[in-house]
C-alpha cells in the first residue's frame, strides 16, 4: 500500500472510474490510515493467538498470530449495511434463524436446504486460511465450516454447468445499504465448477469456535481465500449451476477494477493502487503480498489451460 504517497493527481485519475465505487473504496483508503493510528494506540487490539479446536483440518493449519477476533468481526465489508468498514451493530438486524439455501439451474437435483440440516448433514471442520482484500489489507482467521465440494455430491451438477452462481438475500426493509440504488442488487458473485472442486473453496459457517456473526455472513458465506476478498460472498440464500459466466457486482459496477478470476497477485497492480504489500489488521505493519495469496500450489492447475486472454484476466 502506498496509501501515504498518495497525491491529488490521484483523484483525477480515480474520477475517470466508476463514481459510486470510487466514493466508497476512497472511503477505506481514508478509515485505514486512521486505523494504523489507533491500532498503535491501543495495543489491546493487536495480532493475537487463539487455540484451534479438535475439528481442526491439519492440512490448512497456519501458526500464529492470527488476527485479533474483535478486529476481525469489528472492522468488515458488507455494503448491504453501507460502505463503512463499522457496520457490525446495524448488521445484527439480519435474522438468520430459519435461513434457507436454494440450489437449482443446471443439476438434476434441485434442493432447498434449512441451514442447520446443512450443518448437521455435511458436517463442520475447522480451518485457519489467509484472506486478502482487494483495497490492501489483510488477515488469518479460524474459520469452521465445509468445503464447497460437498454440496455438488448432493445436487448432482448436469454435464453442462459450468459456474456456480452465489446470491446474498436482498431485504432493503433491514439492509440500508440496499437503498442506495446506483448497486445492482442483490450481491452477485461466481466460481467455475473446476474451481469449486478444488478442496480449498470453503463455506463458513463459523469463525473462533463460533457461529459466524451476522456481519461477516451468517449464516453461510464463500471462503476463497487464493481470491481477492470480494469474491467471498456472504449471507448466501441461492447457489444456481450455470453454463454461462456470472458477472459479480462489483465487475458489473467497475468492469476495468474487478473482474471474474480476481486472483491475488503482488505484481498485478489494482488501476488505482499497488497490490504487492499488505495491512495485517491489528499488526500495524505491511507485509509481502504473494501470488495466490500463498496457495499457488493448491490452485495454479486450475489456470493452467485457459485461453491468452483469458489468462490476461486472472488477477483483477
Ligand atoms: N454480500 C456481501 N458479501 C461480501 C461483501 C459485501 O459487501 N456484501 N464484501 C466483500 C468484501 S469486499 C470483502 S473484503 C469480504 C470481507 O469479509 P469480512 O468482512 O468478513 O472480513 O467480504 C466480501 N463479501
Ligand atoms: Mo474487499
Amino acid at each position: 500500500m502506498y496509501i501515504k504517497k498518495k497525491k491529488s493527481w490521484h483523484i483525477s485519475e480515480a474520477l475517470v472510474t466508476d463514481e459510486s465505487c470510487f466514493r466508497n473504496r476512497r472511503l477505506f483508503l481514508n478509515s485505514l490510515g486512521k486505523t494504523v493510528l489507533t491500532l498503535s494506540l491501543y495495543p489491546s487490539l493487536s495480532y493475537a493467538s487463539y487455540e484451534a479446536s479438535n475439528k481442526l483440518n491439519k492440512n490448512y493449519f497456519l501458526p500464529s498470530p492470527y488476527t485479533n477476533e474483535k478486529l476481525a468481526t469489528t472492522y468488515t465489508n458488507f455494503y448491504e449495511f453501507g460502505s463503512s468498514k463499522n457496520i457490525w451493530r446495524r448488521a445484527s438486524k439480519l435474522k438468520v434463524d430459519n435461513w434457507s439455501i436454494k440450489i437449482d439451474g443446471l443439476v438434476k437435483k434441485k434442493k432447498t436446504f434449512d441451514i442447520n440440516n446443512l450443518k448437521k448433514l455435511i458436517g463442520l471442520e475447522e480451518r485457519i486460511y489467509r484472506f486478502r482484500c482487494v483495497e490492501g489489507w489483510a488477515m488469518v482467521i479460524p474459520w469452521l465450516g465445509f468445503p464447497v465440494n460437498k454440496i455438488l455430491n448432493l445436487v448432482d451438477p448436469d454435464k453442462g454447468a459450468n459456474y456456480l452462481k452465489f446470491e446474498t438475500f436482498y431485504d432493503p426493509k433491514i439492509a440500508p445499504g440496499q437503498k442506495q440504488n446506483w448497486y445492482p442488487w442483490p450481491y452477485v458473485e461466481g466460481i467455475t465448477l473446476k474451481e469449486a472442486k478444488n478442496d480449498l473453496a470453503f463455506f463458513a459457517t463459523g469463525m473462533y469456535g463460533k457461529d459466524i456473526p451476522n456481519q461477516n455472513g451468517a449464516p453461510l458465506r464463500l471462503v476463497l481465500p487464493w481470491k481477492y476478498g470480494f469474491k467471498s460472498i456472504k449471507s448466501i440464500v441461492k447457489i444456481t449451476f450455470t453454463k454461462e459466466k456470472p458477472i459479480g457486482l462489483w465487475e458489473k459496477l467497475a468492469p476495468k477494477e474487478y473482474g471474474f478470476w480476481a486472483n491475488v497477485n503482488p505484481n498485478v497492480p489494482h488501476p488505482r493502487w499497488s497490490q504487492s504489500k499488505e495491512q495485517l489488521l491489528g499488526a500495524n505493519k505491511y507485509q509481502k503480498t504473494q501470488i495466490y495469496n500463498g496457495y499457488e500450489e493448491n490452485v495454479s492447475y486450475l489456470y493452467a489451460n485457459l485461453s491468452k486472454q483469458e489468462k490476461l484476466k486472472l488477477f483483477r
